[in-house]
């Protein structure tokens, strides 16, 4: 369990950053002000974009574990799927049966009254967990029927005060030392939709439903110290009303960074946008290609059901599992399969057994290497026969359709790299490699290690890459009006085009947080000399011209939204770039990051940017 000093430590850690900050921006002639961490309504001057999740420390072991554990564990699963009504007809449901089979507040209080959990072990958890190769766990601490699983003072519909549980047992307590001591991260699900507090449903009353929320999550942050909160109910639905607006979401999101820098935050805090949170969630699926502008996560059942439902017997293979998490990782994303333990706290056997399996496929040959800290294959195109995932000097080719005697696996390049070496995990066949029309032919020469996939590993010499710059930003107009007409209020140097001012935060405190307009210009020098992807986040309206040439126009008003311009770019050039913006009102975004089959997507680094 991590003491109490390390949170004295981290608090003194965040003053020191912000005392740094406070004096590197005071040292700096006009030099951009640190972004200040939001605080809920700050407004002017603030700015919500405290890092860029694709490159900063507080996301790297997000980054880098790539594969965690969700756990649907709740009131819900006392009746394990099927709820008997007083007519003996049965209705089926997991998580959402209270709702999904109309059960009466008081018969569903009367069934959590009898839940008792005594057999969940937190060890296990966390053991199988680890054994799955899993690096994080992510458990549902309050799902939507508002029964908390922990012993909140905030009410008593929770797993102290309305159960047959041990009322001397914490099961989040004991998870979080369990996962301290294997060294597993753990997070919260949370729900903001909340069937069971009195004040949710009516938008007068909802404020004291926020305020025990709020008091509920700071319990959770201060007692539990979790690395990641995953939100959900966050979208517009009834049953009931759900007013959660993304304004909300800004409020809580700042609160919550406020009480914790470190905690890594997904996007249904907000409203599941690509400007909320650090991360986006694509639920039971897996996009095909890294998400534009965010980091992101797909979770998943291992059958048909998040919570668990004793007649579903749906399960999926443990080589798709294998096959969906290498898929996740070759497009830089993280896979967070779920587990639903049954009323007594046990995970079911078919779900253990696929999580060893994945776990054994990760430890053998070091294919894990594959996943760890690994991410999108970005030199060459995705192909038909498997996954490629790309980990510095290493391309991980995962063969899931391997080749004919003498046949070839062909990789097409999306740029020029060279292959210095090759061979297959766990055999000491010899692989050829072969240029061959639009890139490489991989001919092995012998069979597969394992027909869920067999991982080529690929040294690569990734071509001529610039040392990193020594820019200190682009030139920054702040104008008072979305028009940038007249003389510009404020100008200065912007370290990086990242800022999420959102409804009440501006780039200056002498600047509303509406109807104010910013232009960047200055020089953009990329280390690769490739097509790179300028990727813009932005809400109300944004413009780029790389060497004079508009390349993205979005100067539509409109609401967060990403735009991309696929732009060539040469090493050691200074492209001029110039970029116009303007806020009209409302929420107000604006990023700028690139990407190249060389360069993993990130906000353009404040080294390759000058003002000329
Ligand atoms: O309604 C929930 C559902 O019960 C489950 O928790 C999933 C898992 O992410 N989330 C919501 C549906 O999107």
């Amino acid at each position: 369990m991590r003491t109490p000093r390390s949170r004295t430590r981290r608090r003194v850690t965040a003053l020191t950053l912000l005392l740094t900050a406070a004096l590197a921006a005071a040292a700096l002639p006009a030099a951009s002000a640190a972004p200040t961490a939001g605080r809920p309504e700050a407004g002017p001057g603030t700015d919500h974009a405290t890092d860029d999740p694709f490159t900063a420390d507080r996301t790297a072991w997000f980054r880098q574990d790539r594969f965690g554990m969700f756990i649907h564990f709740g009131a819900y699963s006392q009746l394990e799927g099927e709820y008997t009504r007083p007519d003996g007809t049965v209705c089926r449901d997991a998580e959402w049966i209270q709702r999904e089979c109309d059960i009466p507040k008081d018969a569903y209080e009367k069934q959590a009254a009898a839940f008792d959990p005594a057999e969940f072990d937190a060890k296990a958890v966390v053991a199988a967990a680890k054994g799955a190769g899993m690096k994080y766990l992510v458990i549902t601490s309050k799902h939507h029927d508002g029964y908390a699983m922990w012993p909140t003072e905030v009410n008593s519909w929770n797993l102290r005060d309305h159960s047959a549980f041990d009322k001397r047992r914490d099961i989040l307590a004991e998870l979080k030392e369990a996962a301290d001591d294997a060294g597993i991260k753990l997070g919260f699900y949370y729900s903001i939709w909340d069937w069971h507090d009195p004040d949710f449903h009516d938008p007068a009353t909802f404020p004291r439903y926020e305020k025990r929320m709020y008091a509920q999550l700071k319990e959770l942050v201060d007692r539990y110290d979790p690395a990641l909160l995953w939100f959900d109910g966050e979208w517009d639905t009834d049953k009931p009303h759900n007013p959660w607006t993304a304004r909300d979401g800004e409020r809580l999101e700042a609160y919550l960074r406020g009480l914790d820098p470190d905690l890594v935050i997904n996007n249904r805090v907000g409203k599941r946008r690509v400007v909320d949170g650090d991360y986006g969630t694509p639920e039971q699926e897996i996009p095909d290609a890294p998400v534009d502008g965010q980091l992101w996560e797909s979770c998943m059942t291992l059958n048909g059901h998040w919570a668990y439902a004793r007649y579903d017997e749906n399960w999926k293979s443990s080589t798709s599992l294998v096959r969906n998490l290498l898929a996740t990782t070759s497009r830089s994303g993280n896979y967070l399969l779920n587990v639903g333990p049954d009323s007594r706290g046990r995970i079911p056997e078919p779900s253990l057994d696929r999580l060893r399996d994945i776990g054994a496929w990760l430890r053998t040959d070091g294919q894990g290497e594959a996943v760890y800290g690994a991410g999108y294959g970005g030199l060459v195109e995705e192909p038909a026969w498997g996954a490629v995932s790309r980990k510095g000097d290493k391309l991980y080719a995962a063969v899931t359709d391997w080749p004919g005697p003498g046949a070839a696996l062909h990789l097409k390049a999306r740029t020029g790299f060279a292959v210095t070496s090759a061979r297959v995990l766990g055999s000491d066949q010899r692989v050829t490699v072969t240029a061959s029309g639009d890139g490489y032919d991989l001919t092995p020469s012998g069979a597969a290690t394992n027909p869920t996939a067999t991982v080529v590993e690929l040294t690569v010499d990734p071509g001529p890459t610039a040392p990193e710059g020594h820019g200190k930003g682009l030139r920054q107009e702040i104008f008072d009006n979305p028009e940038l007409t007249g003389a510009p209020k404020v100008t200065r140097v912007d370290a990086e085009v990242n800022h999420a001012w959102k409804y009440t935060g501006s780039p200056h405190p002498g600047i509303p947080s509406d109807g104010f307009g910013v232009r960047w210009t200055g020089a953009v020098e990329p280390r690769r000399t490739e097509t790179y992807t300028l990727t813009t986040v932005s809400d109300d309206r944004a413009r780029v011209w790389i060497d004079g040439k508009l390349v993205i126009d979005a100067w539509d008003p409109h609401e967060p939204r990403v735009d991309k311009a696929r732009v060539e770019l040469k090493a050691g050039t200074r492209h001029a770039i110039r970029i116009d913006y303007a806020e009209q009102s409302g929420e107000a975004h604006m990023k700028l990051l690139w990407s190249s089959p060389g360069q993993d997507q990130q906000v353009v680094p404040r080294a390759q940017l000058y003002v000329e």
